[in-house]
C-alpha cells in the first residue's frame, strides 16, 4: 500500500518582514502573472490595487512548494478576492485571460516602455501615451522636450534596459570604492539593493557610504562625484538631498541630520574590453570623450552604460539606512506598516520613533531595528518579498 502522504500545515504570517523569502522560490509561474497586475495598477496610479497583487505575490513566494490546487491556498493570508481569481484561472487553464489581455494592451506596453526611460515617471508616462506616443523613439520624433535625466535615458536606453550582472556590479563596487577611499580614507562603502540580497541581475547597483567619525561624510557626495567625473566615468549624474519616504512618515525624522543625507542618482560610463569573443568589464581608466560607440567597438574597446545609485549617511543612521536601502520594496513597505500598526513606532531610512515613549531609538545594527520592532532576524537574502 501507498505511504499516507503527510502535507504539514504551513503557518504564515500576515506581514511580508515576519516571513523568509528566498530569492528562488516555485511560484514563478503565478507571481510573474499577479506581478504584471500590480505593474498595470501602477501605471494607473491604483496604489491600493497594486499592493494587494504585490502582497499576495509576496506570501506564494514564501511557500516551500509549488501551489497546485485552490484547497493549497485556503489557510493563507492576504489572498484576496480577485489575486484568487486569477490563481485559479492559471491552475486550471494555465493562463489567466486578464492578465495575457493586459500584457498584450497597447496601454501596458506603451507605460512600459515610457517608463522604461531614466527619469520618466508615470505620471509623464500617461501624459505621453494620451498624446499618442508609445515608445523612446516618439520622443524623438515628436521632439519632446526633456530634461537631462530624460535626455540622459533616451540616450542609453538600451544599455539601461540591459540588466546589470553580479560581475559588472563587482566591477563598479571597486572602481566606487577606489573613488571614497581617495576623497574620505577610513569611510565604509556597502553594496545594498537587489545585489546585497543575492540578485544575479539589477536595473542598477546600489551602494551605501558612511564613516565612523560623525560629520566626516559631511559635504562627501561632491568630492566622489568630481573624482569620479575627472576619471571620465560618469555619463550622467544628479545629487540631491533624500527627501523620499520622509516626507510622508512624519516623526522618524531627525530634523537635524537630514541635510547630511545625500544621494547621487549616474550613469557610469562602464569599459567593457573583448577578449576572446568573450566580453569582460573593465574600470575605465582614462579620460575618453568620444561617444562614437561604433569607433570604440573597432579599436578593440567598448562601454556599456549603467545606472549607479549613491547614498551617503551619517554614521549614527547606518543602520537605519542599510535596512531601508536593502528592499525589496515590498519587504520595505511591510516594515514601516509593522511598525506603525503593530507598534506605534514610524520607522524610515533615518531613524525609529517611537510614539508611546515619545522618543527615537537609537541602533547600531540591523539585528537591533529587527529587536526593537519586536521582529525575528531575517538576513537580506531571505527578504526578497
Ligand atoms: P533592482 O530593480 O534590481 O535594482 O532591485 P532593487 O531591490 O535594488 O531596487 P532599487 O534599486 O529600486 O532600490 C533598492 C532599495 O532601496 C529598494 O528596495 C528600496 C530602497 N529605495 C529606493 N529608492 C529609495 C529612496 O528614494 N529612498 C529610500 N529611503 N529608499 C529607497
Ligand atoms: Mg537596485
Amino acid at each position: 500500500p501507498k505511504p499516507c502522504e503527510v502535507t504539514p500545515a504551513i503557518i504564515m504570517k500576515s506581514y511580508a518582514c515576519q516571513r523568509r523569502t528566498p530569492l528562488k522560490h516555485h511560484n514563478s509561474f503565478l507571481t510573474e502573472p499577479l506581478e504584471i497586475l500590480a505593474e498595470n495598477a501602477e501605471f494607473s496610479e491604483n496604489e491600493g490595487r497594486s499592493l494587494a497583487f504585490r502582497r499576495s505575490a509576496a506570501v506564494l513566494k514564501a511557500l516551500p512548494r509549488a501551489v497546485r490546487a485552490m484547497d493549497e491556498l485556503k489557510d493563507l493570508p492576504c489572498l484576496g478576492e480577485h489575486s484568487l481569481r486569477v490563481i485559479k484561472e492559471i491552475l486550471e487553464d494555465g493562463a489567466s485571460s486578464e492578465v495575457e489581455s493586459t500584457r498584450q494592451s497597447e496601454q501596458f506596453q506603451a507605460m512600459k516602455a515610457l517608463t522604461g526611460v531614466f527619469g520618466v515617471g508615470v505620471r509623464t508616462a500617461d501624459r505621453w501615451f494620451r498624446e499618442g506616443l508609445r515608445s523612446p523613439l516618439d520622443l524623438i520624433h515628436t521632439g519632446q522636450k526633456l530634461n537631462h535625466a530624460q535626455q540622459a535615458g533616451v540616450q542609453h536606453y538600451n544599455d539601461l534596459n540591459t540588466p546589470v550582472t553580479k560581475k559588472e556590479a563587482t566591477v563598479i563596487s571597486d572602481i566606487v570604492e577606489r573613488a571614497v577611499k581617495a576623497v574620505l580614507p577610513g569611510a565604509i562603502i556597502i553594496l545594498t539593493g537587489g545585489f546585497r540580497r543575492g540578485k544575479e541581475v539589477g536595473h542598477d547597483v546600489d551602494f551605501l557610504i558612511t564613516h565612523p567619525e560623525e560629520g566626516a561624510e559631511e559635504r562627501l557626495m561632491p568630492k566622489i562625484v568630481n573624482w569620479l567625473d575627472e576619471q571620465g566615468l560618469l555619463l550622467y549624474q544628479k545629487t540631491t538631498r533624500n527627501s523620499y519616504l520622509e516626507s510622508k512618515e512624519g516623526p522618524a525624522r531627525p530634523p537635524s541630520n537630514m541635510d547630511r543625507f545625500e544621494r547621487c542618482f549616474s550613469i557610469f560610463k562602464l569599459e567593457q574590453t573583448k577578449v576572446n569573443s568573450d566580453t569582460q568589464v573593465e574600470a575605465s581608466s582614462y579620460n575618453s570623450s568620444t561617444t562614437d560607440r561604433t569607433e570604440e567597438y573597432h579599436s578593440g574597446s567598448t562601454w556599456r552604460a549603467v545606472r549607479v545609485d549613491l547614498v551617503v549617511s551619517p554614521y549614527s543612521q547606518f543602520a537605519f539606512a542599510t535596512l531601508g536601502w536593502t528592499g525589496s520594496k515590498l519587504f520595505e513597505r511591510e516594515l514601516r506598516r509593522w511598525a506603525g500598526q503593530e507598534k506605534g513606532m514610524s520607522l524610515s531610512s533615518h531613524a525609529l520613533y517611537d510614539s508611546k515613549q515619545q522618543r527615537y531609538l537609537q541602533a547600531n545594527s540591523e539585528e537591533e531595528i529587527f529587536t526593537h520592532l519586536g521582529l525575528e532576524y531575517i538576513p537580506p537574502s531571505e527578504r526578497n518579498a
